[in-house]
């Protein structure tokens, strides 16, 4: 193949899925400066007194290689015997933190508290763990997703860990979105993306909260954007997207996801599983559906889906674009 000019990439993600996508990103782009991950905030939230960023944290241990391979957040070989102690004292142990993992809240509070922006702080962790991607929060503004359930609204975290999204959702609230400001980088990465990627993350709870974020929607007009489908066979890999999609009146499927993307997308990846679905998710997008091995249960498995992605978004380019 002729040397191809390395492509700018932008990658939206949120949670695990959306952390393994751009590590098989990263490792498959011939030059992983070329990556830029923008990462949902509406996950954090205050906890113990500090800043916690779940989904940033989770982005940048998985692209380090040194995500807990269990549960794809937190920390590899992780201890607890903070938490231990906090739970001895008679402190919240709900929300799990190891002593790793206690060190990146720490020194982020601790910089934030200085008044530095979350996108700074992010940047510097990512120098210090080696990680070659940009990472960035689509804002450096606090904007908490709240969870409209049948118990009322509920903080994100609450929901997701100390209720273990059981209540029924029945909408989302992102709170003060329309006050914050895309970070510093975030138009800029997606205005000169030759690609930009919508990673297998929730779309209601990870990729709706970042084009949330004022510009960010419009900014993508007009671009190339390849949305991979977090549904697989009807079922979600991880957490709860295909239970958002039922309980908001969906039957969870890939044809679902490409209503949902319809206007934003202008390809949707869809699995093996769901080949019989792709006219029906392409009329329902309004776009391309193509249909690959999406499931990444491996890192070369990422790498791999990735790289496939990556070959035919430059054979569907053709040698006339740029
Ligand atoms: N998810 C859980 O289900 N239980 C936990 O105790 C938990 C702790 C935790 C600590 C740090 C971190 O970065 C993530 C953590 N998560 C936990 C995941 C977190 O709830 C994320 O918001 C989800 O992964 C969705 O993105």
């Amino acid at each position: 193949m002729s040397e191809a000019r390395a492509p700018q990439v932008v990658v939206l993600a949120g949670g695990v899925g959306g952390a393994k996508f751009a590590y098989g990103l990263m490792k498959a782009l011939p030059d992983p400066r070329a990556l830029t991950v923008i990462v949902n905030v509406g996950d954090d939230f205050e906890h113990w007194g500090l800043k916690i960023c779940p989904d940033l944290d989770t982005v940048c241990y998985t692209l380090a290689e040194m995500e807990n391979p269990e549960t794809g957040w937190g920390r590899r070989g992780e201890s607890w015997r903070v938490l231990a102690e906090v739970e001895r004292l008679g402190g919240p142990a709900w929300f799990r933190i190891g002593d790793l993992d206690l060190a990146t809240h720490l020194q982020r509070t601790m910089r934030l508290r200085k008044g530095e922006p979350l996108s700074a702080v992010v940047a510097d962790f990512c120098r210090a763990w080696g990680v070659a991607a940009r990472v960035l929060p689509v804002t450096d503004d606090p904007v908490p997703t709240w969870v409209l359930t049948e118990e009322g609204a509920l903080p994100f975290q609450t929901y997701f860990v100390q209720r273990g999204w059981r209540p029924r959702v029945r909408g989302f609230r992102f709170h003060r979105a329309a006050e914050a400001r895309p970070a510093l980088g975030v138009l800029e990465a997606i205005r000169i993306a030759n690609v930009v990627f919508v990673a297998p993350s929730n779309p209601f709870i990870s990729i709706d909260p970042i084009l949330a974020i004022p510009h960010v929607r419009s900014a993508l007009g007009g671009k190339t954007v390849i949305a991979v489908s977090p549904i697989v066979g009807g079922q979600a890999l991880k957490g709860p997207a295909a239970k958002m999609f039922r309980e908001l009146g969906w039957e969870p499927s890939a044809i679902a996801v490409a209503h949902h993307y319809r206007g934003l997308a202008t390809h949707l990846v869809i699995d093996r599983r769901d080949a019989a679905q792709a006219e029906a998710a392409a009329s329902a997008l309004g776009g391309e559906v193509w249909v690959a091995d999406t499931v990444m249960s491996t890192p070369a498995r990422r790498v791999a889906f990735a790289a496939d992605l990556l070959r035919r978004w430059h054979q569907a380019k053709g040698p006339s674009e740029a």
